[in-house]
């Protein structure tokens, strides 16, 4: 036959966590309603970023959030969206958003077993000049049934049940793991439904590109220094990696995702825990690159190690191709030693 102007077998991402569900005879399909809340979230920020040029919703909204940025009224409308879909998901008993001070305890009416941390809109400085921004989420399972407290959610990374992300560029991209391997879903506008379209995405195990923002070079420690100099100036003949930062994590994370190499927000001497936020940028990138073959590291322990104290805590974070990431590891041991 020629080949089919329509493919018939559609994988929507409802029908592959449907799938994933049924691993698990004895689940009663609350993850799965779950899931498709949070996607019901990334739906419509997509439209609405999609829309944010025209329909004036750019622009500051005069309140500042917590990191005490202005923000954008995308940031608020986007977080107002997930907040009420997670809610009204009835599956869901604390949410940690980037955009709240405090967690949100749902109301035992409304409450399930899971608890959500999100970045409803990251990379968001960058919505005004159209540069790609992203929805990252992470998903724990409650301790134990009891009274939810904020220690359900100040768990390891490596206790994630899901994470991912969705990006909201030149297509609109969720990209998930439930714990078996990363899969890739676009929007598929006239339908309304993410198709599986990058299936058990596997990062490559070494790259060419590195990708930090070298205007924090002057402030970096030793060990960081030391490997993006060996990236611009290898000794052992072999040529000079690629830098390619584009400030937005999503985009960043993304394209490591799919062609390799390695990110860094390392800590520096203004910020001695980095900059990016432990529960809802560093644990759903970590475990994602984990899923993907390749890892996370902190400059001290393996990413998903940590335990926070704190649910806006942050943390220094290396994290893609596997070869790459055990480079920068060799070179904050040797630190070690000499300390
Ligand atoms: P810098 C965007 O504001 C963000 O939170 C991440 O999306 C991004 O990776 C990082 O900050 C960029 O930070 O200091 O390089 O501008």
């Amino acid at each position: 036959h020629e080949a089919d102007a329509y493919r018939t077998d559609l994988m929507t991402i409802t029908r592959y966590v449907l799938n994933e569900q049924s691993k698990h005879p004895e689940s009663r399909g609350d993850f799965t309603i779950l899931l498709n809340h949070i996607v019901l979230g990334c739906k419509f920020v997509c439209s609405a970023v999609n829309k944010a040029g025209l329909a004036k919703l750019i622009g500051l909204a005069g309140e500042t959030n917590i990191q005490g940025e202005e923000q954008k009224k995308l940031d608020v409308l986007s977080n107002e969206v997930f907040v009420k879909a997670l809610v009204s998901s009835g599956r869901t008993c604390i949410l940690v958003s980037e955009e709240d001070e405090e967690a949100t305890f749902v109301e035992p009416s409304k409450r399930g077993k899971y608890c959500v941390v999100f970045d409803p809109l990251d990379g968001s400085s960058n919505i005004d000049c159209g540069v790609s921004i992203g929805t990252i989420f992470g998903i724990y399972m409650m301790k134990d049934s009891h009274e939810p407290t904020i220690d359900d959610v100040l768990q390891p990374g490596r206790n994630m049940l899901a994470a991912g992300y969705c990006m909201y560029g030149s297509s609109c991209t969720l990209v998930l793991s439930t714990g078996s391997g990363v899969n890739g879903f676009t929007l598929d506008p006239s339908l309304g439904e993410f198709i599986l379209t990058h299936p058990n995405i596997k990062i490559p195990k070494k790259g060419k590109i590195y990708s930090v923002n070298e205007g924090n070079a002057k402030n970096w420690d030793g060990p960081t220094g030391k490997y993006v100099e060996k990236c611009k100036f290898p000794k052992d003949g072999s040529s000079p990696k690629s830098l390619r930062y584009i400030g937005s994590m999503v985009a960043d994370v993304h394209r490591t995702l799919l062609y390799g190499g390695i990110f860094l927000y390392p800590a520096d001497k203004k910020s001695p825990n980095g900059k990016l936020r432990v529960l809802y940028e560093v644990f759903p990138m970590s475990f994602l690159m984990e899923q993907a073959g390749g890892q996370a590291f902190t400059g001290k322990q393996r990413a998903l190690d940590l335990v926070p104290k704190k649910i806006h805590e942050r943390s220094p974070i290396f994290l893609g191709s596997y070869d790459d990431v055990e480079e920068i590891k060799a070179l904050y041991a040797a630190e070690e030693k000499k300390e």
